[in-house]
């Protein structure tokens, strides 16, 4: 038996009745649009351990697993929502802060799911069982601690899928949500047959000529905002056809936007015929780049958050660079933003 572990003291009693309710249905494993790794590999890793005990569960997304996340996959069923029949199916969602982002329909599809397991502090609780802790720096810690806690089976593949989701969501281990805790549940699910060298190669040694291409285009684009504490990178349409980079080309480039002395706060800005989206990351989390977000009703979390809106470069920009100065104002006289 493997020792019993108490990571999360408050949520094991409910992921417990979770897996009660869960005993004899069909599970939908939901994740968000645009998955990242987190969300495949927690999608992962929650499948293979419902159905470790008899539950039939299959992952359903709306968007294809990116190319660079397929080796977590193996013989997990996935399938795109879709080509999925939804009755008499219940819903678990994972790292998918409210309904809405799952996308395609599926909140629709499941107007009310059993069970929503995430790390994002703007979750807005939607399911029945919500289990939320936004100190985690992962789904995957989140799940891989409840999986201990419990005394569950993590094999092989469960194990890959969790650390890749907490060495994602941790930017390699150089996040401030990078704990004691982490590095002890990496190490445990190495034990569990997680392979970091091969992870690593899968995730950033297979990087397609494209995305650098469109990497080219957005440090071309730099523009310095705020006192130079703000810097942004746009990218139109004519940088993804002239690149011929896809949508998930464009994961990490706001690290580089961050990455320079001084700047508090790295912006990529796609704008492009389906709208705009951006994409916020700040070097602390005093700088609250979720409630950015928030004002045009995107989230995330406190150093790393997203939007979508259908206003025109021309609405949006001005009143966004107000926001982030406001943003940077309250900061500097210790208010809360
Ligand atoms: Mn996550």
């Amino acid at each position: 038996m493997p020792e019993e572990t108490n990571l999360y003291p408050d949520l094991a009693g409910p992921f417990r009745s979770l897996l009660e309710k869960l005993q004899g249905r069909q599970v939908a494993v939901l994740g968000h649009a645009r998955p990242d790794g987190d969300c495949i590999g927690s999608q992962v890793a929650l499948c293979r351990v419902l159905r470790s005990q008899g539950i039939e569960a299959t992952c359903v997304n709306p968007d294809p697993v990116p190319r660079r996340l397929e080796f977590l996959v193996g013989d997990t069923p996935f399938v795109r929502a879709a080509d999925f029949r939804t009755e008499a199916k219940v819903a678990v969602f994972v790292d998918c802060a409210d309904h809405g982002r799952s996308g395609a329909g599926l909140r629709e599809a499941f107007p009310e799911p059993v069970g929503n397991i995430d790390h994002h502090v703007s979750n807005t609780r939607y399911a029945q069982s919500n289990l939320i802790d936004s100190q985690s720096s992962a789904t995957g810690e989140i799940l891989a601690g409840l999986f201990l806690d419990t005394g569950l089976p993590i094999d092989a593949l469960s194990a890959q899928g969790l650390y890749v989701g907490i060495a994602t969501d941790t930017g390699q281990f150089c996040y401030p949500s990078t704990s004691r805790r982490v590095f002890e549940l990496s190490a445990q699910l190495l034990e569990l047959g997680a392979s970091p060298a091969a992870a690593t190669n899968e995730l950033y040694e297979r990087e397609s000529f494209n995305k650098l291409e469109l990497l080219g285009r957005f440090l071309e684009s730099f523009r310095l905002e705020c006192e130079d504490r703000v810097c942004i990178g746009f990218l139109d349409q004519k940088a993804f056809d002239d690149s011929g980079a896809s949508d998930e080309d464009t994961e990490g480039l706001v690290d580089y936007a961050r990455s320079i002395e001084g700047v508090d706060v790295g912006v990529l800005i796609e704008d492009r015929p389906k709208g705009i989206k951006a994409s916020l990351r700040s070097k602390k989390p005093v700088y609250r780049v979720d409630q950015v977000a928030k004002v045009f009703s995107g989230g995330g979390h406190a150093c790393a958050a997203g939007l979508n809106t259908d206003l025109s470069f021309d609405e949006f920009y001005p009143k966004f660079i107000r926001v982030v100065r406001e943003l940077l104002a309250a900061v500097d006289s210790g208010v809360d933003f």
